[in-house]
């Protein structure tokens, strides 16, 4: 059953109250910003027993943001991890929209007795939570968080360390606010964000100029010998192998943002990046424009879903049939493939 009475969850909200924040597994910047923005906001509102517990470990492009070494990780404490979460009497899901998102986090939230509050942008959300703020419109987590805050009103101003993960959240998931899901909300609440002390510049630096040099490596590597481009279809596509990955000392995060490579050539809709886990399956990334429906996409065939211009998803086949397996799907897409806009 769904509630949106904010007065009854601010009356569970009390400075006793034990709250676990979770997000997604391999979390990206709007997971860890959303969390650890609301994190320091509950904590200088004056709640004391706040964790931020994640299914796997902040990739190192987001490991400066404050509060970031206090996340306790599944993926490195799971005994602490589930002991937090069972005991919890709130816990906020944030950034996903299925409880299988928060992987080996899902059993404990399942078998949990506390009060569940999902805060998501995602399409098709599904029904897990006794409070639902989703709004799939919206262009992040964060300015979701942020807006919850605000009509929540624990009676404190947001303290820079909140605005800053908050911020955080809000630039990565819209590439710099130059995504269509960037809306007018969007702008308004960035501008709060710098009122409030945010450092936009600083916080530029150091999520995108902050890389590693076999990072930058991998990206030449790309785009020189893997991005291709099937333009019957205007999409352009990207694979690499575990073998490929290890040649560049590849850690998590090192990847993030190939894709986009493939949306920026010209007349290019459609963009599929294909990655080997390490466990042998393909993990992909899929980023459309205009009409192009990557949800639908990912949903129906690769065992995933996102939002309309970015999704996710995978394939367990080995690569040559994922490759034509897509292939194949792309004639059903004709239409928008060519005319997106
Ligand atoms: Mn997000």
């Amino acid at each position: 059953m769904i509630n949106t009475d904010y007065i009854e969850l601010k009356s569970e909200l009390t400075s006793q109250a034990r709250i676990v924040i979770t997000a997604h597994k391999s979390p990206d910047g709007d997971a860890v910003g959303s969390s650890l923005g609301l994190y320091h906001m509950l904590r200088f509102a004056g709640i004391r027993d706040v964790r931020v517990v994640l299914p796997d470990s902040v990739p190192q492009y987001l490991d400066w943001m404050p509060g970031s070494n206090e996340i306790i990780t599944h993926e490195n404490n799971a005994v602490e991890a589930e002991r937090f979460l069972s005991e919890a009497d709130v816990i906020f899901c944030l950034d996903y929209s299925a409880l299988s998102r928060s992987g080996a986090l899902k059993k404990t939230i399942q078998a949990s007795k506390a009060t569940i509050v999902n805060i998501d942008h995602h399409q098709e959300p599904e029904d897990f939570a006794n409070y639902a703020i989703v709004d799939t419109q919206a262009s992040s987590t964060a300015e979701l968080v942020y807006d919850f805050l605000q009509r929540l009103d624990l009676g404190v101003e947001l303290p820079p360390s909140a605005g800053t993960c908050l911020y955080t959240g809000i630039v990565t998931d819209t590439g710099s606010f130059k995504y269509s899901s960037t809306r007018p909300r969007t702008l308004e609440i960035a501008a709060r964000l710098m009122d409030s002390g945010v450092k936009p510049a600083e916080i530029y630096d150091k999520s995108f100029d902050n890389n590693k040099l076999s990072k930058l490596k991998l990206q030449g590597y790309v785009l020189s010998e893997k991005l291709e481009i099937w333009s019957d279809y205007n999409t352009a596509v990207i694979n690499l192998t575990k073998d490929e990955l290890d040649k560049f000392d590849y850690e998590k995060g090192d990847t993030e943002g190939l894709v986009n490579y493939g949306l920026s050539v010209s007349g290019i809709v459609l963009s599929v990046f294909i990655k080997q886990s390490d466990e042998g399956y393909f993990k992909m990334s899929f980023r459309s424009k205009g009409k192009v429906n990557v949800n639908t996409i990912a949903r129906s065939y690769f065992e995933g879903g996102g939002h309309i211009n970015a999704a996710g998803g995978r394939s367990n086949l080995p690569l040559e049939e994922t490759l034509r397996k897509l292939k194949n799907i792309l004639p059903l897409y004709e239409k928008e493939l060519h005319g997106a806009f």
